[in-house]
């Protein structure tokens, strides 16, 4: 907080924050900010990160069995990405005070969310093509608007999330496009895997507008700059094309263009299914949390020699 705003009273305060946001300013981390808007940022930063670790999981599956060298590489360097997206993310929790080592335990023991999308198995090479298609497709469309979010760091972090994303997305695509190409067996599995990981992708957007609980004052704010519904919406309008570009057929009979609303419609999303999956119960939630947690204890001798060499550099 600089001098001049330590001067102001908690409403004078709160009518500086107000204006910012009508501004379409950012708000900075020594900046006063009223305390639910540091939660709900950290809430949604935190599940953001999470997000990213956990995501290198579903992928990291195929770096031993990539069918290539070049495709090795490429993943290699992808999975090395998301990790570098959780650790600009934990960054951007850590200016609101978040302490990333509690963010973690808050991870490991369930008390934190991640994307219900990486709750599913990678079952065929082709997942891999399809998770960047899709999966960084949808994180692109919701992505994109938070460059714009009102909180600086969360912004400004989310412009290079973005680019590398959509290098993701490209990568995917063409991979997808590669196999196409290839033999019945190869199209057989882009297809299967475009079956499995359709529904899931449209429910990464989260719930829908009316049973959204946070979209309303988060707008407000200027955190999420769309709403959960309009950016699965064009995530929709985006997709259908490129899947009649690969000639896959997305496994909705109900997707048809509407004239009238100048969008695809689409069927109906299986929210008891999302539901059970954020609830912890979908089919890999045990094993990517086991997965996490053994990671964390295995890397425990690692944190403590780091602090042992930076203590000793203070003495
Ligand atoms: N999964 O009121 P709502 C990636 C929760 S990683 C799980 O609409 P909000 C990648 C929500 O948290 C990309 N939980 O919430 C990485 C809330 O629960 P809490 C990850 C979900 O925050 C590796 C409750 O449901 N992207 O791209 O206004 C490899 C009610 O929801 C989900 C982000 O994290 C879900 N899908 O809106 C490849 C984007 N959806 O917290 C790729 C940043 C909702 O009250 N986050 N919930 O207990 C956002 O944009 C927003 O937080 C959301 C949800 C749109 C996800």
């Amino acid at each position: 907080m600089t001098p001049a705003a330590q001067a102001l009273s908690e409403p004078e305060l709160e009518r500086h924050f107000e204006q910012v946001i009508e501004r379409d300013q950012r708000i900075e981390p020594r900046d006063w900010m009223p305390d639910a808007y540091r939660k709900t940022l950290v809430r949604q930063v935190a599940q953001h990160a999470h997000s990213e670790i956990i995501g290198m999981q579903p992928e990291a599956n195929w770096i031993t069995r990539a069918p290539s060298l070049r495709r090795k590489a490429i993943l290699l360097a992808k999975v090395q990405d998301e990790a570098g997206h959780g650790l600009y993310l934990y960054s951007a929790t850590e200016t609101l005070g978040a302490d990333r080592t509690e963010l973690t335990e808050k991870l490991i023991d369930s008390k934190q969310k991640y994307s219900s999308i990486f709750n599913y198995p990678t079952l065929n090479f082709a997942d891999v093509g399809v998770i960047g298609w899709l999966v960084d497709g949808a994180a692109i469309c919701n992505q994109v608007p938070l460059c714009r979010s009102s909180f600086g760091p969360y912004a400004r972090g989310m412009v290079r999330i973005c680019k590398e994303e959509s290098f993701h997305q490209r990568q995917g695509f063409e991979l997808l496009m590669t196999m196409m190409r290839g033999t019945d067996a190869q199209r057989r599995m882009v297809q299967d895997a475009t079956d499995r990981w359709w529904w899931p992708s449209l429910m990464m957007f989260g719930p829908p507008d009316h049973d959204s609980p946070n979209t309303a004052q988060s707008m407000a704010w200027k955190i999420k700059r769309h709403t959960n519904d309009e950016l699965r919406q064009r995530f929709v309008d985006m997709t259908v094309p490129q899947a009649e570009a690969l000639g896959v057929t997305l496994p909705d009979p109900e997707i048809s263009w509407n004239d009238e609303r100048g969008h695809y419609d689409f069927g109906e999303i299986d929210w008891d299914e999302f539901k059970q999956v954020i609830s912890g119960n979908g089919p890999c939630n045990a094993e990517r949390l086991a997965h996490r947690r053994a990671a964390h204890e295995d890397g425990a001798w690692v944190r403590e020699a780091a602090a042992a060499y930076a203590a000793k550099q203070h003495t």
